[in-house]
């Protein structure tokens, strides 16, 4: 009897890793039940590409290439967006996440304008027209040949067939096509400006929409124009095999390459079949009006949301930061499929259901997938814009909770964002955490639009609130440290001889550093701060519910309890807040020969490991000086009127520790770990770097604590001004520099470094330009 229990349990515990949380899901309307975002660009992960919000759309995209640049490897080649490319510059200058868009490539010598507008109509989400302009970068660079390459593609579950439709010079070859989702349709591609030298397609069979790129290169050709000696690259055409019955098999990608000379601009427009009383067609003049029309009420609501114009910044200021702003609402995707989760009832990762989900990304080129905490930091962007797409992105994400209460920290879903990702990444488990910044995003709108969220949300509002309980309750209890008020991130590794310091993470700050020697009696005041936010926020949900509050009200009062947190996290010693666990500074990497059976190759013997040079004592990290130091003030907890927060803000402002002209450093050039590589090969990364959500949430407190009554009042009134405009400073200089908004920039000299474009949360510029916490 004994062995069945166990058998049962054991059966029980591994498959909740993979169960929903079991109620009524939040996302109840979708796809075609919201006509006006049914279509979008959300494709994160290309330069540009339409699809639905459908599990198994249709996609369009963009490819293009330099014919006398372009090798047979296929470097040279653009489709997904990548630093490899090393473009000049490219975002979206306006979205607004719904109608219309405006984008910018500039690839060496030309400018790439990517444009589109979306017109409702019929029963299957409207009509949309693209246009694609080549435009010379400088007037010199006249007569660069470029080759662009319009597409569609259809997996096999978008259920529908799609096929070329031969043009001729003008009307270059366009597609035709029938799905489930859509219906029937067509699109028109037409050449508009410009001479074109080649126009050619390609009809075929791609295995997935994650070789589109290679299944184009291997159908290129090279071509001799007839009557001239001139060469080129062309497509294949109909590349369809006999099926046994003799019929050819259907083609699921269809390519249309134009070559010409910049400046030439092709427009590409897609009718829905279900349209049937359309008037006019939106190409030509009446593009260009619905395009201006857009771009107007674009620029109305940017300066009614956030003001700029009349807080007095320039029009290139405006103009950069409707780019920082357009970008994250342009990069908002649509994804589909499973995630591989583990939990540690299970030997092997098993799939997570399959599901959708609706998120911003924090880089189009690097990491075009979601991310948990860094969503909710987006969502305050987004929610000040357009609280409907902000509700639907939340609701998503809450949709993806488990019944453990879990939402897994990063979401790979579908084929071309897994393909992205190296295996070592895949596997999310179901014991750790990541920041819940969607308090953040949730407290944000409660504040700013409270109006909206209870007049037409109310009902969504309290459909989130056992979901939200369940995920604070998961924290509270999955992430709950060795004393009564102390919590732990989980998901270090006691193990690693290769570390300098075990990386957490669960936290999201991966290398900050923590105690040396991972153990359970480690405590950590970022996620003790987290969770003591949570609650506050929690309590203010509960009563705008109308709920008992005084579970969370508890709860709150008492990780805010100055004193608890000061007895638990208060380093009389260095006179800081810090985290406390098994540690020694004495650590270093040293060159040491592998045990033999460790060794991957002889030559490879000399490596690089964690040598420990004295033995580690429980005691508090003070000797670490950075962000997480600062958790109590960044989110609110100390009280105005503590000697901790005099402390804490003069630290802040020491050039010796945290402040540069650029923002806030992560970690204080005294810490023992400043600017050092964590392995060989792993280099500093919130060891020094100035990184800006974080700075955002130090900028907000800042305010915060220079708006209520207390003794530093004018020492955070002053931080705020001074930081406030070092970070908006920077990171202007840095884009005008490069062309790139980054994922964090040098303390020493305020360059952009990292990833990029980075218009995840580094584009919290416009909040703090426009004053919005
Ligand atoms: C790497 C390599 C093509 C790391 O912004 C996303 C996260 C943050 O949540 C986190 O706080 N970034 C920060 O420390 C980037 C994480 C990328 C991990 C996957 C895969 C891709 O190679």
């Amino acid at each position: 009897i004994a062995i069945a229990v166990w058998f049962v349990a054991k059966g029980y515990l591994e498959t909740r890793v993979n169960t929903p949380y079991n109620v009524e899901k939040l996302v109840t309307t979708s796809g075609l039940d919201i006509p006006d975002r049914y279509w979008g660009t959300y494709r994160s992960g290309v330069y540009f590409g339409l699809k639905t919000r459908d599990p198994h759309s249709l996609v369009t995209g963009l490819m293009w290439y330099f014919p006398r640049s372009l090798r047979y490897d296929g470097n040279g080649f653009r489709h997904w967006c990548d630093q490899g490319d090393k473009l000049n510059r490219y975002a979206w200058l306006e979205h607004d996440g719904r109608t219309f868009g405006v984008q910018e490539i500039v690839d060496n010598s030309v400018v790439i304008k990517t444009t589109f507008v979306k017109r409702p109509g019929g029963y299957h989400g409207g009509d949309w027209t693209a246009r694609i302009a080549v435009l010379p970068e400088k007037e010199y660079d006249k007569g660069e040949e470029v080759s662009l390459l319009f597409y569609t593609a259809i997996e096999e579950s978008t259920r529908g067939w799609i096929k070329a439709n031969l043009g001729d010079y003008n009307r270059l070859t366009g597609i035709e096509g029938n799905t489930k989702g859509l219906g029937s349709f067509i699109i028109n591609l037409n050449l508009i400006n410009g001479t074109i030298e080649e126009h050619s397609f390609l009809a075929t069979v791609a295995s997935g929409l994650n070789v589109l790129k290679e299944t184009v290169l291997q159908n290129l050709r090279i071509a001799t124009e007839k009557g001239s000696m001139e060469k080129h690259v062309v497509l294949a055409g109909e590349q369809l095999l006999l099926l046994s019955d003799g019929k050819k098999e259907d083609p699921n990608f269809v390519v249309t390459q134009v070559t010409g000379r910049a400046p030439f601009e092709i427009e590409v427009s897609y009718e829905s079949g279900s349209f049937s009383n359309r008037i006019d067609k939106l190409t030509g003049k009446n593009y260009d009006e619905a395009l201006e029309k857009q771009r107007q009420l674009f620029s109305t609501k940017f300066e009614s949301v956030f003001k700029l114009k009349s807080k007095g910044y320039t029009d290139d200021e405006i103009t950069f930061a409707k780019m920082a702003f357009s970008n994250l609402v342009g990069s908002i995707g649509y994804f589909y499929g499973t995630s591989q989760v583990q939990s540690t009832y299970t030997q092997e990762p098993v799939p997570y259901w399959k599901a959708p989900l609706y998120t911003a990304v924090p880089s189009r080129s690097f990491f075009p997938r979601g991310f948990l905490w860094d969503e909710g930091f987006h969502g305050l962007l987004i929610s000040i814009w357009d609280t409907e797409i902000e509700l639907d992105i939340i609701s998503h994400w809450f949709d993806l909770m488990n019944v453990e209460g879990w939402i897994p920290r990063e979401m790979i879903l579908g084929q071309e964002a897994l393909a992205k990702v190296p295996e070592e990444f895949v596997t999310q488990i179901n014991t750790n955490a990541n920041p819940p910044t969607f308090f953040l995003t949730l407290d944000f709108i409660l504040q700013h639009k409270e109006h909206e969220l209870l007049k037409h949300n109310f009902q969504l509002l309290d459909k989130l609130y056992p979901r939200l309980q369940t995920w604070f309750s998961w924290f509270n209890v999955t992430q709950i440290g060795d004393l009564p008020g102390t919590y732990r991130w989980r998901g270090r590794d006691e193990t690693t001889n290769r570390e300098l310091n075990p990386k957490t993470l669960t936290s999201g700050l991966d290398d900050y550093p923590r105690a040396s020697h991972p153990n359970v009696i480690e405590r950590h005041v970022d996620l003790r701060c987290w969770i003591a936010f949570a609650a506050r926020v929690m309590a203010k949900l509960a009563e705008t519910l109308n709920y008992s509050t005084n579970k969370y009200e508890e709860t709150s009062q008492y990780l805010s309890d100055n004193n608890l947190l000061n007895k638990l996290h208060w380093s009389s010693n260095t006179q800081m807040y810090s985290d406390y666990g098994l540690h020694t500074d004495k650590v270093i990497l040293r060159k040491s020969a592998l045990p033999p059976h460790k060794q991957r190759s002889h030559t490879q013997s000399l490596e690089m490991l964690r040598v420990v040079l004295e033995d580690p004592s429980l005691k508090y990290v003070d000797t670490t000086f950075g962000y997480v130091s600062l958790f109590p003030f960044i989110l609110q907890i100390i009280d105005p009127d503590s000697p901790q927060l005099g402390k804490v803000l003069q630290d802040l402002r020491d050039p010796d520790l945290l402040w540069t002209k650029y923002g806030l450093r992560s970690l204080a050039k005294t810490s023992p770990l400043y600017m050092k590589f964590n392995t060989e090969h792993d280099p500093p990364y919130w060891r020094g770097p100035i990184w800006i959500n974080l700075n955002y949430l130090t900028v907000r407190a800042a305010y915060h604590y220079s708006n209520v009554k207390g003794l530093y009042r004018e020492n955070a009134r002053k931080i705020y001004e001074e930081l406030r405009k070092n970070l908006i400073q920077n990171i202007i200089k840095q884009y005008k520099k490069t062309g790139y908004l980054w994922e964090h920039y040098d303390d020493s000299d305020g360059k952009g470094k990292g990833s990029h474009p980075f218009t995840g949360w580094t584009s919290l510029v416009v909040l703090l330009m426009a004053e919005i916490y």
